[in-house]
């Protein structure tokens, strides 16, 4: 991926289906899952897997994780039989591409606000369901092959398997994003989409469901967002060796190796935590409130960093013949998606306190 990246990051394009394949073909898509042709391995190594995709680009990373830890995971932890078999297999060899709608235009911290509905054309169980809304800053939402959409029901939240052929359904791309360029996000359009009773996810109820998903993608994150600071470390002590400023190399100055000193003590404390909270997960024991600590400080941390690595290429710092500006640049995306910085402060400050300030 890494020498095509400025180029499709320039050009705001990725070949998506070719490389799904390609990841599927190594093993990357749905690591951590079991069965159905997944790779079964354990969360550290998928975590592992994260950072070094991360290393290339967030927008790489972000395919993978919608894949395998929003769509496939959701349809793999929740979903009947029928849905596992015809998708998974699939989505693990990267033959299907994958999406998870959950945001709409008007509810994204707060998804208990969702407008999409879902109504049965009927009143028995073995009836259609009908969904209207729209979704909106959706990864992979135009290239998928199948889209969990998330909808209000009579039954509160539900999760639905829609493939994207289904007609009323469309995901327009969304242009001109100035961050994330080498990804695809779009608006999920649902008008009078009708879908078979099997189409509904049988064991996700309630806004747990999607959020149990939250928790598989937030702690690729976790691990993803040291990759691109480590990219960015390491092309600043590269560059920093060879870089002469007033007769020297500018590693030779103590303000540089001050700032080198304090970016490796946050990179390396920012992949403990990641590895810890991993044995966490291996154990069983993760909670949701640990993970929003690994969330909002890795990727806090990992912005902090390629800013700083920025300074130290000066005016390369801010051209695509170096990754660091474009880390920088995607590192926004990732601190607003997969739930805010405030809102994991607000899920730690609830840990802390026992009280609720989201509402
Ligand atoms: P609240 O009342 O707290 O909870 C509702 C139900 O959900 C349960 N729950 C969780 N379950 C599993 N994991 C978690 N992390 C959970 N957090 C809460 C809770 O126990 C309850 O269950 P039940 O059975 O009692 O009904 O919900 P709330 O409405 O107050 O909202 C809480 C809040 C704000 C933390 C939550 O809504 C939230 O996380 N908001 C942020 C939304 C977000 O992160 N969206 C991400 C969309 S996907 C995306 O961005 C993909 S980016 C691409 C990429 O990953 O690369
Ligand atoms: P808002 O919720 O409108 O928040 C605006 C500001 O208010 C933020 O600073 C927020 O932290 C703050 N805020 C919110 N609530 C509170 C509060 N209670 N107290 C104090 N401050 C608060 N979503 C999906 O479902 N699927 C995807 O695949 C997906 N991919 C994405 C890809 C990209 C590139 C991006 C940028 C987003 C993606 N998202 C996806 C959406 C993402 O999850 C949301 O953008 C995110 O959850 C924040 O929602 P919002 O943008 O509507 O911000």
């Amino acid at each position: 991926m890494r020498p095509a990246l400025p180029e499709w990051f320039e050009a705001a394009s990725i070949p998506a289906r070719e490389l799904a394949k390609e990841l599927g073909a190594l093993g990357f898509l749905g690591m951590h899952l079991t069965g159905y042709g997944c790779a079964g391995l354990g969360p550290v190594a998928y975590g592992l897997a994260c950072l070094e995709i991360e290393a290339a680009d967030s927008g790489m990373r972000s395919l993978v994780s919608v894949q395998g830890s929003l769509a496939m995971y959701a349809i793999w932890k929740y979903g009947s039989d029928e849905q596992k078999e015809e998708w998974l297999p699939r989505m693990s060899a990267g033959e299907a591409i994958g999406c998870f709608g959950l945001t709409e235009p008007d509810f994204g911290s707060n998804p208990a606000g969702m407008r999409t509905n879902a109504r049965r054309d009927g009143s028995s169980d073995t009836d259609d369901w009908v969904l209207n809304g729209s979704k909106m800053w959706i990864t992979n939402g135009s290239v998928a092959d199948v889209a969990v959409v998330w909808a209000r029901t009579d039954d509160g939240v539900r999760g639905f398997v829609v493939p994207t052929s289904t007609p009323g359904f469309s995901a327009p791309e969304i242009k001109q994003k100035m961050s994330l360029r080498a990804s695809v996000t779009s608006e999920l359009v649902l008008e009078d989409v009708r879908l078979p009773a099997s189409a509904m996810l049988p064991e996700a109820r309630g806004l747990s469901g999607p959020l149990g998903c939250l928790n598989e993608a937030r702690f690729g994150i976790i691990f993803g967002a040291m990759g691109a600071a480590r990219d960015c470390l390491e092309t600043a002590i590269a560059y920093a060796g060879e870089r002469i400023v007033f007769d020297k190399p500018l590693t030779a100055y103590q303000l540089t190796q001050a700032k080198l000193a304090d970016m490796a003590v946050e990179l390396n404390k920012g992949v403990l935590l990641a590895v810890h909270l991993g044995r966490l997960k291996e154990k069983g024991t993760l909670r949701p409130e640990q993970v929003s600590v690994g969330k909002l400080n890795n990727v806090r941390e990992a912005i902090a960093i390629a800013r700083e690595c920025r300074t130290i290429l000066a005016a390369n710092g801010i051209s695509g013949e170096y990754p660091i500006m474009r880390h920088a640049n995607n590192l926004e995306s990732v601190l607003t998606y997969e739930g805010t910085s405030e809102v994991h402060q607000l899920v730690i400050g609830q840990a802390l306190t026992g009280q609720s300030a989201f509402r």
